[in-house]
């Protein structure tokens, strides 16, 4: 099981997108097991982002970042780094699939909706830069576990 980390963020939020995102993991049997609606400090910004300080579009992404409140989640399940970063969509406005969250609602590159973490390395780094691990709730269980705890633990 993985955990992974995702942010709707401010355009998304602005937008009227918290359900429509959200919807598309829970309907995919994602289990979000944190949530929570907060403004992004400068410090996490830099400290999120750090890999793409110096890249031209650097200043753009901390000020878009830091502009209006995100809706940070940790989410887990089978294979979530990929099956969510699949869900999101590709970075280029030009080349997310229609039927992915970028694909459908952003056209642009910085206003892209989301954030998934890409690896299970940096899904680590940015779980625990956004959540305590007191924060998560992982003690329920989801339908879809339910139901596979029926059937004897069939995924
Ligand atoms: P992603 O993991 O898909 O969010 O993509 P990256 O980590 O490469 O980029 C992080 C963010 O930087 C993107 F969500 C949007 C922004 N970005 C730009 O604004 N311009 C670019 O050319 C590339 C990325």
């Amino acid at each position: 099981m993985e955990r992974t980390f995702v942010a709707i963020k401010p355009d998304g939020v602005k937008r009227g997108l918290i359900g429509s995102v959200i919807k598309r993991f829970e309907e995919k049997s994602y289990k979000i097991i944190g949530l929570k609606m907060m403004n992004v400090s400068l410090e996490t910004a830099s400290q999120h982002y750090a890999e793409h300080n110096g890249k031209p579009f650097y200043q753009t992404l901390i000020d878009f970042i830091t502009s209006g409140p995100i809706i940070a989640m940790v989410i887990e399940g089978n294979n979530a780094i990929a099956g969510v970063r699949h869900i999101v969509g590709s970075t280029k406005p030009d080349e997310a699939d229609v039927g992915t969250i970028r694909g459908d609602y952003s056209s642009y590159s910085t206003m892209n909706i989301i954030h998934a973490s890409d690896s299970s390395q940096s899904a680590q780094r940015e779980l625990h830069l956004y959540f305590r691990e007191e924060e998560l709730c992982s003690n329920y269980k989801t339908m879809f576990e339910i139901i596979s705890d029926e059937l004897g633990g069939i995924k």
